[in-house]
């Protein structure tokens, strides 16, 4: 049997490579700057399972516009030529900015990055995947608040949609250890054994 995947995805800079470092404990890469995964990085994590660190999806200003638009494609293709070997996508996202940026956005009539790519995950993978709402020390309570009850709305709201959702700080590790358990329950449910066990 070919060995299946943990991915993380999200946009350039939202925290992945600190997440999987606080929950995983795999020494990767992190960066101030957006752009600092440049590869789709492979670690062995279990018998059967590879985690997979991918560099942001979306734009920067670290690269030119043709080097971020190759690195996107590549994401996108290797999510869909991969969608039958991903056991699970856990999806990191900055929720401090995330009423703000989407604001920004809908004035140019562009759907945020975050909302249409957890959609083509769901897509591509039959399921909701989980996602990691990072960065929660960065804005006070309320702010937070009302910022998930706005992305958990767009994304579709309902009880599945909202269990499937983490609020977290990889800085502090707050809420780390609801999402640790959490992606250990997946992959256990589906006959994945993983490397640390649920609190
Ligand atoms: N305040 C705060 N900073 C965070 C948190 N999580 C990550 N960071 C910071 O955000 C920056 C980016 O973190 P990375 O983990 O490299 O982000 P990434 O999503 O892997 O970024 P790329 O690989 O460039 O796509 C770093 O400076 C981290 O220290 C958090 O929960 N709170
Ligand atoms: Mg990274």
């Amino acid at each position: 049997m070919s060995e299946k995947y943990l991915v993380f995805t999200g946009r350039p800079n939202a925290g992945k490579s600190s997440i999987i470092r606080e929950v995983i404990g795999l020494n990767v890469r992190i960066g101030k700057k957006p752009g600092t995964t440049r590869r789709i990085s492979e670690y062995p994590l279990s018998k059967g399972l590879i985690l997979v660190d991918m560099p942001g999806y979306g734009r920067t200003m670290r690269t030119t516009k043709r080097l971020q638009d190759e690195s996107n494609r590549r994401t996108l293709s290797f999510l869909e030529s991969n969608a039958q070997r991903i056991a699970l996508a856990v999806h990191v996202l900055d929720i401090s900015t995330f009423s703000e940026v989407t604001r920004r956005l809908e004035k140019k009539n562009i759907i945020s990055v975050d909302v249409d790519f957890i959609h083509l995950l769901t897509k591509a993978l039959g399921e909701f995947p989980l996602v990691a709402a990072n960065k929660t020390d960065k804005a006070d309570k309320e702010e937070i608040d009302a910022n998930l009850e706005e992305f958990t709305q767009q994304v579709g709201s309902g009880s599945l949609i909202e269990s499937c959702i983490f609020p977290v700080s990889a800085k502090t590790g707050d809420g780390l250890g609801y999402l640790k358990s959490a992606i250990h329950e997946r992959l256990a449910a589906k006959g994945y054994r993983t490397p640390f066990k649920s609190h």
